[in-house]
């Protein structure tokens, strides 16, 4: 039986070379590495997935987003306008994700680019025996009851700073890469 099914990641994370750089006081500062985050594929994934990744204030096009230590190919986050949040969408290529335990980790580009990485939502399709699936469902509605509890992470949008058109030397090094 094949079946669709997605899941939501949440990192809250502050990737930068400057804590400094984003006023985000809700983020945790983790410098060129997230979290590495764990997450569930009950059934034999098939084909392509896709996945869209909730960002703030990216410059540079060269942060990798790693689905179980695997860069996905070319661009994985696409910029955003400054101070701004955005939805960018990449394409999972078929292969890359696995039956069972999964990991997703984003790597900062080199440079000055201060970002933030808010929710992910991870989705897949996949082939389950029909026991499976209705395990499967079980666990999605317990897991959904949880996540609707879990704070609105955009509200924290509004604590970014505004850019300063003079820009002291961090942000210079920002600039540079446009
Ligand atoms: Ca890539
Ligand atoms: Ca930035």
């Amino acid at each position: 039986m094949a079946t669709a099914d997605f899941v939501i990641v949440q990192f809250n994370e502050h990737l930068g070379d400057d804590s400094g750089d984003l006023k985000a006081p809700d983020f945790t500062f983790v410098h060129n590495l997230t979290t590495l985050k764990h997450f569930n594929v009950p059934g034999v994934p098939t084909g392509p997935g896709y996945l869209i990744i909730q960002v703030a204030d990216v410059q540079s096009k060269g942060h990798q987003i790693l689905i179980n230590g695997t860069d996905l190919p070319g661009t994985d986050i696409e910029r955003t306008l400054e101070n701004r949040w955005g939805e960018s969408m990449d394409v999972i290529p078929e292969g890359n994700l696995q039956r069972g335990d999964n990991t997703i980790q984003i790597r900062r580009a080199g440079g000055g680019d201060n970002i933030l990485i808010g929710n992910v939502m991870i989705h897949w399709k996949q082939t389950l025996k029909v026991d499976e699936a209705q395990h499967a469902a079980q666990a999605d509605e317990a897991e959904h009851a949880q996540t609707a509890n879990e704070a609105d992470h955009a509200k924290t949008a509004d604590t970014l700073s505004p850019s300063t058109p003079t820009g002291s030397a961090s942000e210079g090094s920002v600039l540079t890469e446009r």
